[in-house]
């Protein structure tokens, strides 16, 4: 029996038996991964040699010095409204209408006073605003908004809006997206977040929201927005009925996407929580699908610095796992999240600094807060 030593990774997956060696071949080259490699990686079901890969990958993309970082950052999520004239089939967070049960508006003082109260406040980098689409949020109340934040909290970058968001605005103002985003960024607007993609399938869309913007919509926003110097994320939603072709086929647009502005960040493979939706649960990803996901959108995605796991969805300890198959950033401590709870996640709404620091030094790396743009805040030795 072969005895383990400290490079047993690398010389099982080097072994000329397995049939991954061909993927890490390429990867330690510093090749780009074709479709049908992607398709090996998700066909094979040795998840152990997935994960070296994708941990192997990880560790190029990484300078040295940064290796075995992960990230998080402390955030604050504000969800200005959940009145949204979007219909899309797996949002349990939206309301038709204000007069609907549980509907809500914020006002910009009730904003504030929110995140006056929230015992954190000092310590905070990000504001992550995502809100359903109604003209009462037109652009006059966001760069109302934006300004008042600034103006409050100047320590804090605004990450807000997803390009949905931009595109509705737009259409309401009877403006083009880069003009909102012009406007917006001169605001105080620092970055996008990456919702509001799902999957980028004509055939998903088509079945659970048709009346979002397409995914070409969806690439040109976050690319206008890199033009205009701005970072953005990108996300999958997965668990939709999507098969895996198509999970494939979304990270290579956004590959491509990213050829072209490069400004991605951060690559976030989400998860659908199905409470109050009409969503069938038995499309949810197996834990193997996840961590699956995760190192294929590493691997893949060569041009794409971070990978995260958005333990509000993923679970904490999926995401502790996670960081063995490619992830990188635990996004954040978050604070009153909304859309994936009234779908019925049961995480925690929030989690200490303390706790992420925890859970990150048990998977032995080295924890560490970042700002919105990913400049180091504090290494957790
Ligand atoms: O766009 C909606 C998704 C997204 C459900 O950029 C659902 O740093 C699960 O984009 N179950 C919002 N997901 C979250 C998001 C995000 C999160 C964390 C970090 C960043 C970032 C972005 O949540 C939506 C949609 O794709 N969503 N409904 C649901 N039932």
């Amino acid at each position: 029996m072969a005895i383990l030593t400290p490079n047993a990774s690398q010389d099982y997956i080097t072994a000329p038996s397995n049939p991954l060696k061909a993927i890490y071949d390429k990867v330690v080259n510093r090749q780009r991964l074709t479709k049908q490699d992607g398709f090996d990686i998700i066909n094979s079901n040795d998840l152990l040699g997935i994960g070296i890969l994708a941990d192997t990958a990880r560790k190029i993309v990484t300078p040295p010095e940064r290796q075995d970082h992960v990230y998080w950052v402390h955030n604050y999520h504000i969800n200005i409204t959940n009145v949204c004239e979007g219909t899309c089939r797996f949002c349990a967070f939206s309301r038709r209408s204000e007069k609907a049960m549980k509907a809500y508006f914020w006002t910009v003082e009730e904003i504030v006073e929110q995140v006056r109260n929230y015992p954190g406040v000092a310590e905070l980098s990000e504001f992550h605003i995502v809100s359903g689409m109604t003209p009462k949020l037109n652009l006059e109340f966001y760069i109302d908004l934006f300004e008042t934040l600034q103006a409050n909290f100047p320590h804090v970058h605004i990450k807000g809006l997803t390009a949905a968001e931009i595109d509705y605005l737009a259409k309401l103002e009877g403006m083009t997206s880069e003009e909102v985003l012009k406007t917006l960024k001169a605001h105080g607007h620092g970055s996008m977040p990456g919702g509001g993609a799902e999957v980028f399938s004509d055939r998903v869309r088509e079945l659970l929201y048709p009346d979002k913007i397409t995914h070409w919509e969806w690439l040109e926003i976050h690319g206008l927005a890199h033009k205009l110097g701005m970072k953005s994320n990108a996300t999958l939603l997965a668990g939709l009925g999507e098969t895996w072709e198509e999970r494939l086929d979304h990270i290579l647009y956004v590959r491509d996407q990213q050829d072209q502005t490069g400004g991605f960040m951060t690559f976030i493979p989400l998860n659908c929580w199905y409470d109050n939706t009409a969503v069938d649960p038995a499309n949810a990803l197996t834990g193997v699908e996840n961590l699956k996901l995760f190192a294929l959108s590493r691997l893949m995605l060569d041009n794409v610095p971070y990978i995260k796991s958005y333990w509000i969805q993923h679970g904490m300890k999926m995401s502790q796992v996670s960081l063995s198959f490619g992830v990188n950033d635990l996004d954040g401590t978050v604070t009153q999240e909304k859309i994936t709870h009234m779908a019925g996640s049961d995480t925690p709404q929030a989690i200490t600094k303390a706790d992420l620091v925890h859970m990150i030094r048990q998977a032995g790396k080295i924890p560490v807060e970042r700002d919105t743009l990913y400049n180091i805040k504090q290494i957790f030795e």
